[in-house]
């Protein structure tokens, strides 16, 4: 069965200032190719603190918000699209929960990461913040698509 990358899955993901300074984005970078999925866009940059304050927007209540926002801003992030069969909530499986010290032995945040504040990486937690996500971070332009023929072995 045919996968037409215009309608496939995507998710943005993002190595936070942490993972990046730990020197893990190979790491991190690797978990997801070997599973299969497709990287379709990939930049680093350094989100200004009112660019952090628009991607965390929907915590903007929460009492961890404003430092949040200052570690965000704090140094470079590596900003990625991952396009793929169940890539968002699987995405989501690889990353391991929010807490470093319940994430499962076997996922990033489990191996790679100790307390939340400090957790390394973000994933969309649904279609239409996948989609959000994606529109702030990347212009269209930034996406690439393009036939992998190692997808015939994973689809
Ligand atoms: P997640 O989707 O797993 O990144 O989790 P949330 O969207 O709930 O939280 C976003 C970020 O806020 C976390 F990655 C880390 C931070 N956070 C805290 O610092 N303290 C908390 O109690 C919860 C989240």
């Amino acid at each position: 069965q045919e996968a037409h990358a215009a309608e496939m899955e995507r998710t943005f993901i993002a190595i936070k200032p942490d993972g990046v300074q730990r020197g893990l984005i190979s790491e991190i970078v690797s978990r997801f190719e070997r599973k299969g999925f497709k990287l379709v866009a990939i930049k680093i940059v350094i989100p200004s603190k009112d660019f952090a304050e628009k991607h965390y927007h929907d915590l903007k209540e929460r009492p961890f918000f404003n430092g949040l926002c200052d570690f965000l801003s704090s140094g470079p992030v590596v900003a990625m699209v991952w396009e793929g069969e169940g890539v968002i909530k699987y995405g989501r499986k690889l990353i391991g929960a929010t807490d470093p010290q319940k994430s499962e032995p076997g996922t990033i945040r489990g191996d790679l990461a100790v307390v939340v504040g400090r957790n390394i990486i973000h994933g969309s937690d649904g279609p239409e913040t996948a989609k959000d996500e994606i529109n702030l971070w990347f212009k269209p332009e930034e996406l690439v698509s393009y036939t992998s023929n190692a997808e015939k072995w994973v689809y």
